[in-house]
């Protein structure tokens, strides 16, 4: 890599979630969530597992700190948990055991030079807001949600110094959510406690399939219904032209008042990057545009070009290709179209498929992540040299941990988890992080 292109307050980190991680499921206080509820329904994870467990990060957030503390990281992403904070939502009572678990672990991780990077709702809300009015698909989540932030805000925020609000915001998420909690911690909070607050989006690349310029603008569509809806009304306070274009008069119309408003919304963008994707048109070439995208929007995301040319290299999983210049476009374009607004890369990583006949050394034998984890460090350094003001770097994950619906089969981790043990073993990864980090003589910061 040569000389070091990270300037020496970059946070260099790994990233998690509280439902992936904590388990403590209805421990000390803690109410259900949307996730306990879901994952408890027979079908809908594909091992029949759920976080009940997790890591049990909640209870092992010591040992965990512990090998932060030994990749020699500086910062590290968390989300906490609506469900242990607030049980029954706005009108219950406040858990003061959910505070003080998250006072110990800011606490503990200061001690050790980690900076907190929290991200106030990573997909996990009280159930109570479910039953009671349908969740975010009811306006009543709004005031909800800022009573949640404004109690985060208050607790911890005389020690935590980076906000995400939400992690991959999708439709039930209106920008007037957002911008609430930002109103919030700006009027409130920022000028005595100082911090940034941002938002973490999913950003995947999306790479015309040929130089046409039908398929050139089905990528802009891509880029336009898939990340910058979300962030063009909050940074440039309308939508991208591409929507306008399809959806028109269905958009919501923002007055004056409210474009100020949206404008000043984020200090920072975090950033999600696994993959990329190529995009064909489908409104000349008459291919089926989807899953999950209209008619009218008319585009088509695949991993590969008809003749079989991946656009990187293929993984254990179908969403995911290694094309680390993707991350470099993404960085890029993100730069251009925003005015070069503070990034921070929030999640980036490898997954596996757990194989029933691998052996534990395989595991740890994680050459491919490794190569995955050094390309796109590499990329970002690029990006970082020609300008882009990237300021932190997240791997996803310290430790193998509960993959969603694909419950315990997915491995993200740079810690193997023996999920009967729940002893925490080293990877590769993990000693090639270190070294990274090492290499890259990352400050501690106090
Ligand atoms: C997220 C993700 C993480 C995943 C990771 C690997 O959207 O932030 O869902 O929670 O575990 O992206 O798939």
């Amino acid at each position: 890599l040569g000389q070091s292109s990270f300037p020496s307050n970059f946070l260099f980190g790994t990233a998690s979630s509280a439902y992936q991680f904590e388990g403590a499921y209805l421990s000390d206080g803690k109410g259900l969530n949307n996730w306990d509820v879901f994952s408890h329904k027979p079908g809908n994870i594909i091992d029949g597992s759920n976080g009940d467990l997790a890591v049990d990060h909640y209870y092992r957030y010591m040992e965990d700190i512990e090998l932060m503390g030994s990749l020699g990281v500086n910062s590290y992403r968390f989300s906490i948990s609506w469900a242990r904070i607030l049980p029954a939502g706005r009108f219950g009572e406040v858990n003061l055991a959910g505070i003080d678990h998250y006072n110990k672990l800011i606490d503990v991780l200061l001690l050790k030079g980690i900076q907190p990077f929290v991200t106030l709702n990573h997909f996990d809300i009280p159930q109570e807001l479910e039953d009671r009015f349908g969740g975010w698909l009811s306006p009543e989540s709004q005031e909800e949600f800022l009573h949640f932030a404004d109690i985060c805000f208050k607790s911890f925020g005389d020690r935590v110094k980076y906000w995400a609000t939400f992690n991959e915001p999708n439709l039930q998420v209106t920008s007037g959510y957002r911008s609430a909690a930002v109103d919030i911690f700006r009027s409130k909070y920022q000028k005595k406690q100082g911090g940034m607050i941002g938002i973490v989006l999913y950003a995947a690349w999306f790479e015309p399939i040929s130089n046409s310029t039908a398929d050139k603008s089905a990528a802009e569509r891509a880029q336009s219904f898939l990340t910058n809806w979300i962030l063009d009304p909050i940074i440039l306070g309308r939508y991208p032209s591409e929507m306008n274009d399809i959806l028109g008069s269905n958009l919501p119309e923002f007055s004056n008042k409210d474009k100020d408003k949206l404008k000043s919304g984020l200090d920072f963008i975090g950033i999600n990057h696994y993959t990329s994707y190529y995009v064909q048109d489908c409104i000349s070439s008459k291919c089926e545009p989807g899953p999950g995208i209209s008619k009218t929007e008319g585009f088509y995301l695949q991993s590969s070009q008809r003749n079989g040319v991946p656009i990187g290299e293929y993984t254990d999983l179908d969403w995911l290709n290694v094309y680390p210049q993707g991350l470099e476009k993404t960085i890029t374009y993100i730069k251009e179209r925003y005015n070069n607004t503070p990034m921070f890369i929030t999640e980036n990583g490898y997954g596996e498929v757990y194989n029933p006949n691998s052996t534990i050394k395989d595991f740890l034998h994680d050459v491919r992540r490794v190569n995955y984890i050094a390309g796109y460090l590499n990329a970002l350094s690029v990006a970082i040299r020609k300008g882009a003001d990237v300021r932190g770097y997240f791997a996803w994950s310290l430790l193998d941990n509960f993959e969603w619906i694909f419950g315990y089969t997915v491995r993200f981790g740079l810690h193997h988890v023996d999920h009967a043990t729940l002893k925490r073993t080293p990877k590769l990864s993990a000693s090639w992080y270190k070294q990274f980090i090492t290499k890259h003589k990352v400050v501690t910061l106090m």
